[in-house]
């Protein structure tokens, strides 16, 4: 068996190459770190990478993390300004014995002195969006909007499991601020003999539920990753708006180990992608909550070109 699942339609291209990569026995930490790469380095995509948008100061501030799901190591770095792919450098921060998670200038020293690739991230595009947001916000516009962290969770033939993030987070955020991303049990949590589950939505309220690590230990206690994703999203969502009125955005995707997958969301049209050895074709669905349970769908065609042509066009 194998499998690998991805938030939003981003990782389709990229989960259609890991698909092929993990039915040949590559491992998943290959693959989840390539296919991350590949998210990362697509300059379109405004919440991730190279062309993700810039913090109120103009700046591209990056988080990521890496998780394997055997040994239970995990590699973060926060706030990481002008280094091409930062779930590369999460992976070997992933190695280290101890300072597994380095934030701002220090992730930039190690990543220095690992050799990994320099790049300034801010590109005309995002700094053309930058502007005009800018504009909008003296009108008082809400400044945190459009934010599509790419999350995997990865499991390979040889029954091993990885989850890996990478994000610019929220656009226009302070300075300094790190989301649920890098975050282990919150952005992402894997363990290979259980399964993994990784968020995408606004960070701060993911974080007050752990939602990740409560998803995998929902299925340690049997329950099937669908329905760990329902409950732990659903009792997040009624929690947040009981007791502070409102709830952020919350979606999530898991996979267990034995390559079952599920997804839940409090969002119209979340999107995510999921290839496995029994359905071994990359597609999109996009999931909206009824009630107290989830109808996904497979994207159609003309859903797709939307999504892409809103990505690809100038704002
Ligand atoms: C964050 N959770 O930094 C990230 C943003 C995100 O889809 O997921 N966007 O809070």
């Amino acid at each position: 068996m194998w499998g690998i699942i991805a938030t939003w339609s981003m990782s389709l291209d990229s989960l259609i190459t890991a698909g092929q990569e993990l039915d040949l026995e590559t491992t998943a930490a290959d693959t989840v770190v390539s296919a991350i790469r590949q998210v990362e380095d697509f300059p379109f995509y405004k919440s991730v990478g190279y062309g993700g948008l810039p913090n109120e100061e103009k700046e591209v501030e990056l988080d990521a993390a890496y998780m394997d799901g055997d040994t239970l190591s995990v590699g973060a770095v926060g706030g990481i300004k002008d280094f091409a792919n930062p779930v590369m450098i999460a992976q070997r921060l992933s190695q280290e014995k101890v300072n597994n998670f380095l934030v701002g200038a220090g992730a930039e020293k190690f990543a220095s002195a690992h050799g990994f690739q320099r790049k300034n991230m801010l590109t005309q595009r995002a700094k053309k969006l930058y502007e005009q947001r800018m504009k909008e916000l003296s009108k008082k516009l809400a400044p945190y909007t459009g934010h599509d962290t790419v999350g995997m969770v990865c499991l390979d033939k040889m029954g091993s499991m990885v989850s890996a993030t990478s994000t610019s987070g929220l656009f226009m955020k302070k300075a300094g601020r790190v989301g649920d991303s890098p975050i282990s049990g919150s952005g992402f949590y894997v363990d290979s003999q259980v399964g993994g589950a990784t968020a995408t939505g606004l960070g701060e309220d993911i974080m007050k539920g752990c939602l990740s690590y409560e998803i995998v230990r929902l299925i340690k206690e049997g329950k099937s990753p669908q329905e760990a994703c329902n409950q732990a999203v659903f009792q997040l969502d009624e929690q947040l708006k009981n007791r502070r009125t409102e709830a952020g955005d919350l979606s999530v995707v898991a996979m267990g180990k034995d390559g079952q997958w599920g997804c839940a969301t409090n969002i119209k049209d979340f999107s995510f992608v999921v290839a496995t050895a029994d359905s071994p074709k990359a597609t999109v669905y996009v999931a909206n909550a009824h009630g107290m349970q989830m109808r996904i769908e497979v994207a159609s065609k003309q859903w797709l070109e939307s999504y892409f042509a809103k990505r690809s066009g100038s704002n």
